[in-house]
């Protein structure tokens, strides 16, 4: 751990970009997600509203990508379980993704700030449940049994980002504090490098190209997310 001294305290954002190398989809830029589906039609609660069995479709169809057998981490998914395990307690993962791969490459000490993939919740209860791959009007809420009432558990544009509390207590306290993978487009997640700026922490981009936000770093790797992580972490 060249970079890190056993007393850091670590705060890692991760976007789209880290799970890149393993055959998900960005958001933006060539070949992005919203290439096909224009946000406002399926990543707001009006849209859910408007027409939730389009809604329903887009988050299906990507909640099946993610449980295909040949999906897996890569290594800059490895590299961040290799470096909370260097420093138990003062790690802290925040990912704005909503696949699995940090937990399946072993990271545990993190927090899914737009929610998850493979959760529902239910409109009618609030009750968190796991989402079946076909999730729709038939779906039933295993807590309150309603019937057709659950929502993909995704954070969606106007809508609060989840842990928000917990994010900012261990920005305030960070002395590190690396974002990977991210555009800077969407907030609060683009500001938390103010924020640990503001408590004095080194902070660091490790992205293909430059983010909106890149001037707020005081440091910047360009590359491959499977190259430049492993080489930050080692
Ligand atoms: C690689 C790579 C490789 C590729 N290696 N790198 C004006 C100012 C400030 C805020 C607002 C504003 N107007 C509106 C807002 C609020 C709004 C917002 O930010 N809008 C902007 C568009 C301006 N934000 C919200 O509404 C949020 N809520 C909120 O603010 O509540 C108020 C509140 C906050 C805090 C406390 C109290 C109250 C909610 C945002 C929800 C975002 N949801 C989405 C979709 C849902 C999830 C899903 O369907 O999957 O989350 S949007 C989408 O963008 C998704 C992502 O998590 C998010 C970020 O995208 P990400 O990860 O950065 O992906 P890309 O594609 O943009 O970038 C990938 C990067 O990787 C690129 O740079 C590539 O170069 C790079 N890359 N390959 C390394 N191999």
């Amino acid at each position: 751990m060249s970079v890190l001294s056993p007393h850091d305290r670590v705060v890692i954002l991760t976007g789209a970009g880290i799970s890149a190398e393993s055959g998900i989809r960005t958001f933006r830029g060539d070949d992005g997600l919203w290439e096909n589906h224009r946000l406002e039609d399926v990543a707001t609660p009006e849209a859910f509203q408007r027409d939730p069995a389009l809604v329903q479709r887009f988050y299906n169809a990507r909640r099946q990508q993610l449980l295909s057998p040949e999906l897996a981490p890569n290594a800059a998914h490895q590299a961040l379980a290799r470096l909370e395990r260097a420093l138990p307690g003062r790690f802290l993962l925040v990912t704005q993704n909503v696949d699995n791969l940090h937990e399946r490459a072993g990271s545990e000490a993190i927090i899914h700030m737009h929610g998850e993939l493979l959760k529902a919740r239910c409109l009618h209860c609030q009750h968190v449940s796991k989402a079946s791959a076909d999730l729709g009007p038939h779906s039933h809420c295993s807590a309150c049994d309603q019937r057709g009432r659950l929502r993909p558990h995704i954070v969606w544009f106007g809508e609060v980002p989840l842990q928000m509390d917990d994010i900012y207590q261990a920005l305030s306290q960070c002395t590190m504090f690396a974002s990977i993978g991210t555009s800077g487009n969407v907030y609060p997640a683009a500001g938390f490098v103010e924020v640990a700026n503001a408590a004095g922490a080194h902070t660091i981009e490790l992205n293909l190209e430059a983010s909106r936000v890149r001037t707020a770093f005081a440091e910047h790797r360009e590359g491959p997310a499977s190259q430049l992580v492993p080489a930050w972490v080692e």
